[in-house]
């Protein structure tokens, strides 16, 4: 009788957590960001779904033999559901996108804090996948991150940290990093001219959170971004990167991607 009602209550479980797409489409948090044409083409998104089983991030994703490159749905720990783009075929694969900016692609980076924070664009091409999001799955695991810039040669370089969060909004989305690798230069976490922008706040045209007292940068330059005085990298709008991008030598494509590291002691890992 105790097995045949835990039978039950295990059937009952799984029926009640199984979400039709339209259900599953509903939940999640950046929908707004999706075309009909993407909510087609989402990969692990059948037509019965259980949410539990949804993975956490690319890397999870990965894990379970996702190879396909393209756009997923993900439920981080701390999270609403969200659609992001992974891409799986990058050094190893499994990389949550971030930000995708390429300067061929006419895209509006001059946007305030609520689309800075609740994200915008197309996840399949320029996008910024919104501040509270990048928080909220920094939140829930110890990441890295790549910025991977295509210079004026057409040579891609990157500079990865290899712990990256965002805080949370009261703090103003701070960005804290951890120790540089790569080809790029490291032109965050290095205090030049301009200053720096490891643990700063985020800025956008409508909040000044920046450390120029004159102005605000984010109205200067158009883009929101984790801004000092004003900045040594730049990825909204014409892409800058000291000793790599400048006006002279215009980039031509960017992207912010994570991963977890591996190096997270509290929280056991969970796919
Ligand atoms: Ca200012």
């Amino acid at each position: 009788m105790l097995l045949y009602s835990s039978l039950c209550f295990c059937v009952l479980i799984s029926i009640s957590s199984s979400l039709t797409k339209d259900e599953l489409l509903s939940k999640i948090a950046n929908k707004h960001m999706l075309t009909s044409k993407d909510t087609a083409s989402l990969i692990n998104a059948g037509k019965n779904v259980y949410e539990e089983y949804i993975a956490r991030d690319c890397r999870a994703a990965h894990l379970r033999g996702r190879k396909q490159s393209g756009l997923y749905v993900i439920r981080p720990k701390y999270s609403p559901l969200l659609a992001v783009y992974c891409d799986m075929e990058y050094d190893g694969g499994g990389w949550t996108v971030l930000h995708r900016n390429n300067v061929n692609s006419k895209t509006t980076w001059s946007n305030p804090w609520q689309s800075y924070k609740h994200g915008f664009g197309d996840l399949q091409g320029n996008h910024w996948l919104g501040n509270e999001y990048m928080h909220l799955l920094t939140n829930q695991n110890a990441f890295s991150v790549r910025f991977v810039i295509t210079d004026s040669q057409g040579q891609t370089k990157y500079a990865e940290y290899q712990s990256f969060k965002v805080d949370d909004e009261d703090s103003g989305y701070a960005l804290r990093l951890g120790n540089y690798t790569g080809d790029a230069g490291d032109s965050l976490t290095t205090i030049g001219e301009w200053g720096t922008h490891d643990n700063m706040r985020f800025s956008t045209k409508d909040k000044d959170n920046d450390r120029r007292a004159s102005t605000n940068c984010a109205l200067d330059n158009g883009g929101g971004w984790w801004y000092d005085n004003c900045y040594s990298a730049l990825l909204t709008g014409d892409i800058r990167w000291r000793g790599l991008c400048s006006e002279a030598m215009p980039c031509t494509s960017a992207y912010i991607m994570i991963r977890p590291n591996g190096k997270n002691c509290n929280i056991p890992p969970r796919y």
